[in-house]
C-alpha cells in the first residue's frame, strides 16, 4: 500500500512543530487569553515575530489568531520594543527593562485601561523576537500564561555556529548530507531552508553563524563569493543572526597576489584593511573572521616568525573600525613538539596572555585534546584571565558515533561548564569564565561546531536535533541544566505525554554515559580509528605523526594501561590551578571517570569498587552495551506516541548503535587482552570474532573526512 509520508515534513520542523494542544485544560485557558496580535513597529524583525506568532498559535490552538488593529481590547497579545511601545507601557515595564540587555526580552501580563493583556516586549525588536519563541515555547511544553512576569537575558553575548563547510558542498566531520549552502545557485536562489535555518536559529537564540569551514578556502573572500554571502546575510537579518567567515591566513597570496601574508608586511596589513572595507559595504553588520592558524597544516603567522598575538592582532585592526570581532582558535599542536599533545594550546596561547586587542576572542575546545566522548576541561579557560576566552563545543558527533548513535550532548556541555577551574578560588567555573563574570570581559562567546546539513531532518538522527537545540539553549544560559533542555525538546519535538516525556528523557540523559563506557571507559580517549574516526581503532599505530595514533594515547603494555599527565609523567596536570592539579595528580583522588586521562596503572590496580582495573574496564564496556540495550527497550514502548515514520528511523538507528557498541567492546576488549593476559570477568560477553577480523575492517568511504 502507498501511503502519504507526512512525517518527513514533522522531522523537518526541527523543535517548532506547533503542533495542537492535545490538553483541553491547557487549550481552555490558551484560548481565553489570546484573542489577537497586536504589533507596534514594522521592522523586518517585528514582521517575523508576529508572523511566527500567528504560525505557532494557529497550530497550537488550532484556531487563526488574528491581528489586531484595536490594542484596546481585551487579551491581547502585544508586541513591541522600546522605541514603539507607548509611555505609560514604557512607565510599567521600567523595572524589567533595567534588567535586560539588548537582546534580552519581558514578557508580563499587564493592565491597561483596566484590561488585562500580555505584552511581549525587549529594548530591541530582536529583543521582542527571542521572546515570541519564549512564548511560544510556554504553550508547546503546557506551561501556565496565567499572570505572566518573564524577563530574561543572554548571558553570552556571541552565540554562534560553526559551518566545517566547504565550496564544494561537502562538510567537514558532517553526517547529515551536504552543505545547506547552495553557493552555486546564490545569490539569486533564496531557499526555503535558509530562512527555516534562521527561525530555528533565533528561536533557541544563537545570533551568529561562521558559514565556511576553518580549514579554509580563500576563495569565499572573492568577490564572486561574497556576493553570495551577501544574500545569506539578508535572509538572516531580520533573525538577529551575524554572518562571520572563516580568513586563510594566506589570502593575501592565493586572491590578492602578494608574494607574502606576512602580518608585519605592510601591504598585507593593508590587504586585509581593504578586504575588510569590502567586505562591510556588503555587509554593514558583518561579524567578523574565525582564523584556524598553524593548525593541522593550515598556515598562519608562524610561516613568517611571528606568532599568534601579531596574527590576531592584524586582523582586529582590519576589522575593528567597523565593529568586528576576530575568534583566534587556539587548537594547536605541533608535529615538531614531542611533548604531550594535551599541553601544548595552553603552552603556546598561555604566555599571550593580555596582549591581543580588545576585539580579539580566543576560541578554546572544551578539552585539551579534540571532542572526546569524555575530556577533563582545557586548562587554559583557568589560565587566561587577561584575555576574552571562548568555549568550542562540538555539536557534530565526529567521535561520538556520528549521526547513527543517539548521544544526548547538552549532558557533556553540562559537565564542562560547570567544572570549577579554581582560577579565583572555589566556584571559578568554566561557565563563568565564558560568560565573562569571573575576569570581567566585555566580549564573551561560545560556539558549536554545527551538526547541520541537506538531510531532511537536518541532523541526520532525529535525537540529534536535541543537540543543536541543548546548545543553543546552553549559549544564551550556560547555567541551564540539561535534563529541563531535555524536557522542553521532548516536548516541543514529539509529545507533552508524561507517559512518553519521562522515559524518553531518561534515555536521553543516560546516553552520554554509555557513549563513554562503550568506547573510552575511565579516562581512555583517542582510540578511535584513524582519519575518519569511525569505529575502534585501538592498534593502530603506523601513522607519521605520533600523536595521531591511538597507541600514543592509551599506551597499554603488559605493566598496564593509561597516560601518565601526573607528575611523575608529562605533568600536564600542572597546568591547572593546584587545588585541581593535586586531586588530578594523585590516583587517589583523581575522579575515575578521568582516571587513564591522568595515570597509567596497572592490570591488577584496585578500582574504589574493589574490582582491579582490567576487569572495570571490561565490565565498563559491558556496561555501556547493556545501556544502549535499556535504550531500545525504551524506545520500543514508544510506538503510540511518535509518527510511525519517526519511530522507526530511531528504532533503526538504536539497533546500529547496538550492534556498534558491541563492535566497540569486543574490539577493544581483544586487543588489551593481549596486554592484559587476563580472562574476561563474569558478567561480560564473549566477542564472537577474532581480533585480527576487527583489525582487518576498512572504511574508506566513512563520511566527513574529506
Ligand atoms: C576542521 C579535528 C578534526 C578536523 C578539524 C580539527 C579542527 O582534528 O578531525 O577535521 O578540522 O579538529 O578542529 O580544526
Amino acid at each position: 500500500m502507498v501511503s502519504i509520508n507526512l512525517s518527513a515534513q514533522a522531522d523537518y520542523k526541527l523543535w517548532l512543530q506547533y503542533a495542537k494542544v492535545q490538553n483541553t485544560k491547557w487549550t481552555t485557558e490558551y484560548q481565553s487569553k489570546i484573542k489577537g496580535i497586536f504589533a507596534l513597529g514594522n521592522s523586518e524583525t517585528i514582521q517575523a515575530a508576529t508572523k511566527e506568532l500567528q504560525l505557532g498559535l494557529s497550530g497550537l490552538l488550532d484556531t487563526k489568531i488574528t491581528v489586531q488593529q484595536n490594542i484596546e481590547d481585551e487579551n491581547i497579545l502585544i508586541l513591541g520594543s522600546k522605541s514603539s511601545l507607548n509611555e505609560e507601557t514604557l512607565k510599567n515595564l521600567k523595572n524589567e527593562l533595567n534588567q535586560i540587555n539588548d537582546e534580552g526580552y519581558i514578557i508580563k501580563t499587564i493592565s491597561i485601561k483596566n484590561r488585562k493583556k500580555m505584552i511581549i516586549a525587549g529594548k530591541t525588536d530582536i529583543g521582542v523576537l527571542y521572546g515570541v519563541y519564549n512564548f511560544l515555547r510556554l504553550l508547546q511544553t503546557n506551561k501556565s500564561i496565567e499572570n505572566l512576569k518573564i524577563v530574561d537575558a543572554p548571558k553570552i553575548n556571541i552565540r554562534i555556529l560553526n559551518h566545517w563547510d566547504n565550496l564544494n558542498g561537502t562538510v567537514e566531520r558532517g553526517y547529515a548530507g551536504s552543505s545547506l549552502w547552495n553557493w552555486q545557485k546564490l545569490p539569486d536562489f533564496i531557499d526555503q531552508r535558509y530562512i527555516d535555518y534562521a527561525r530555528a536559529n533565533a528561536s533557541i537564540g544563537i545570533n551568529g553563524t561562521v558559514l565556511n569551514n576553518v580549514n579554509a578556502n580563500a576563495l569565499i573572500l572573492t568577490p564572486q563569493y561574497l556576493e553570495k554571502v551577501e544574500a545569506l546575510a539578508k535572509v538572516f537579518r531580520p533573525y538577529g543572526i551575524k554572518v562571520y567567515l572563516t580568513a586563510r591566513f594566506s589570502a593575501p597570496i592565493e586572491i590578492g597576489k602578494l608574494k607574502t601574508a606576512d602580518p608585519y608586511d605592510a601591504n598585507v596589513k593593508n590587504w586585509w584593511k581593504e578586504k575588510a572595507k569590502e567586505i562591510y559595504k556588503r555587509i554593514p553588520d558583518f561579524g567578523g573572521f574565525l582564523v584556524k592558524a598553524n593548525s593541522e597544516g593550515q598556515p598562519g603567522p608562524q610561516n613568517y616568525n611571528r606568532n599568534h598575538v601579531d596574527g590576531a592582532n592584524m586582523l582586529a585592526d582590519a576589522v575593528a573600525p567597523f565593529g568586528g570581532i576576530v575568534m583566534w582558535r587556539a587548537f594547536v599542536y605541533s608535529e615538531h613538539d614531542v611533548n604531550d599533545r594535551a599541553k601544548q594550546a595552553y603552552s603556546e596561547f598561555v604566555p599571550y596572555d593580555g596582549q591581543f586587542r580588545n576585539n580579539v576572542i580566543v576560541q578554546v575546545k572544551n578539552g585539551a585534546i579534540d571532542f572526546q566522548p569524555r575530556e577533563p576541561f582545557h586548562p587554559i579557560f583557568g589560565a587566561m584571565p587577561k584575555t576574552p576566552l571562548m568555549m568550542e563545543f562540538q555539536i557534530t558527533q565526529e567521535y561520538l558515533g556520528f549521526s547513527t548513535h543517539l548521544v544526548y550532548l547538552p549532558k557533556l556541555y553540562q559537565e564542562v561548564l560547570e567544572s570549577d577551574t579554581f582560577s579565583k578560588g572555589k566556584g571559578s567555573t568554566v561557565a563563568k569564565v565564558i560568560d565573562g563574570s569571573l575576569n570581567n570581559h566585555k566580549i564573551t562567546g561560545i560556539a558549536g561546531v554545527a551538526n547541520i546539513g541537506s538531510d531532511i531532518n537536518w541532523t541526520g538522527h532525529p535525537f540529534a536535533q536535541a543537540n543543536w537545540y541543548g546548545f543553543g539553549r546552553l549559549a544564551w544560559d550556560p547555567y541551564l541544566d540539561s535534563e529541563t533542555i531535555a524536557e522542553d525538546w521532548l516536548r516541543m519535538t514529539f509529545s507533552n505525554d508524561e507517559n512518553f516525556v519521562n522515559p524518553v528523557k531518561e534515555m536521553m540523559l543516560q546516553s552520554r554515559e554509555a557513549v563513554v563506557n562503550y568506547m573510552t571507559p575511565l579516562g581512555l580517549h583517542h582510540i578511535m580509528d584513524t582519519g575518519h574516526h569511525y569505529g575502534p581503532g585501538p592498534w593502530v599505530s603506523n601513522l607519521s605523526r605520533p600523536e595521531w595514533n591511538p597507541i600514543y594515547y592509551h599506551k597499554a603494555d603488559k605493566n598496564g594501561i593509561g597516560f601518565d599527565r601526573s607528575k611523575t609523567g608529562s605533568n600536564a596536570t600542572a597546568q591547572y590551578a593546584p587545588e585541581i592539579a593535586k586531586l588530578f595528580d594523585d590516583v587517589k583522588t583523581c575522579p575515575e571517570k578521568d582516571l587513564l586521562w591522568f595515570h597509567h596503572l596497572p592490570w591488577d590496580y584496585k578500582l574504589k569498587n574493589g574490582q582491579p582495573l582490567w576487569n572495570g574496564i571490561a565490565l565498563k564496556y559491558q556496561e555501556g552495551v547493556d545501556e544502549v540495550a535499556s535504550m531500545q527497550t525504551t524506545w520500543n514502548r514508544m510506538g503510540n506516541y511518535v509518527d510511525e515514520t519517526r519511530f522507526k528511523e530511531v528504532q533503526m538507528l538504536l539497533n546500529i548503535q547496538h550492534k556498534e557498541a558491541k563492535w566497540w567492546r569486543d574490539a577493544c576488549l581483544l586487543y588489551f587482552q593481549q596486554f592484559s593476559g587476563k580472562e574476561l570477568p563474569k558478567g561480560v560477553e564473549k566477542p564472537t570474532q577474532t581480533l585480527e577480523y576487527f583489525e582487518s575492517l576498512k572504511f574508506p568511504f566513512a563520511p566527513g573526512n574529506n
